[in-house]
């Protein structure tokens, strides 16, 4: 398997599942600083010049973050990452569309990709201040949901945990944002683990 990824982008959360299940896999440098993703060697991988996407040992390409972390975890039933139970996987496919198709895009694109947002210079400082309230507000929701204990999930640590600490991680890394109590407790303990010490330092980022 090989991980197209660029250093500190969302791919850092499938990076994390993949420490964890501790497989063998590659890693594909995909830097989007100098907009590798747009050149033609990665376009003829992944025309959606994206990253997370994950080259299969079939040769097959996954794209899209949830999809990835859902099949990862199902793929490797013995890493327990995924729950094997109807509720716990719904509860689990939950969490991973709302970082990925609302906290993500809504609070942070916003932010760090404002231009996307508006075609008027003068209101890019607008887009990402609208960017942190809507972050606030998504990180306040999850928050007052939260089930209990450390992870995302009651029964334990799961795929939705890796994704949820990419958000929090650009939350107080990048964006310079406090988290509700729940949510910093719980950057804390995935900061702890070692697969994500792992991914951070071959990702020359900050634990
Ligand atoms: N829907 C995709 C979104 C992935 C995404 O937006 N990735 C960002 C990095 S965090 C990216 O590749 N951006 C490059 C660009 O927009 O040009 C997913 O969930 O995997």
């Amino acid at each position: 398997m090989k991980l197209f990824y660029s250093p500190g982008a969302c791919s850092v959360g499938i990076h994390v599942i993949l420490e964890e299940l501790g497989k063998p896999y590659e890693l594909g440098l995909v830097a989007l600083k100098d907009g590798a993703q747009h050149k033609p060697d990665y376009v003829a991988v992944n025309p959606k010049s994206k990253v997370p996407a994950l080259l299969r040992d079939d040769g097959s390409l996954l794209t899209e973050f949830p999809v990835i972390a859902m099949w990862l975890g199902r793929a490797n039933p013995e890493a327990g990452l995924v729950p094997k139970d109807l509720e716990g996987e719904t509860r689990c496919a939950e969490m991973l569309d709302y970082v990925c198709g609302t906290v993500h895009p809504q609070g942070f694109t916003r932010q760090f990709r404002a231009a996307n947002f508006t075609p008027r210079e003068e209101d890019l400082p607008k887009v990402v201040e609208q960017g942190k309230t809507l972050a606030k507000k998504y990180f306040d929701v999850l928050q007052a949901t939260w089930t209990d204990g450390t992870w995302v999930l009651p029964s334990g640590y799961s795929v939705a945990d890796a994704a949820l600490f990419f958000v929090e991680y650009w939350a107080t890394r990048r964006s310079g944002m406090t988290l509700p109590p729940h949510l910093d407790a719980h950057l804390k303990a995935m900061l702890a683990r070692p697969a994500v010490q792992r991914t951070l330092a071959q990702e020359g980022l900050a634990a």
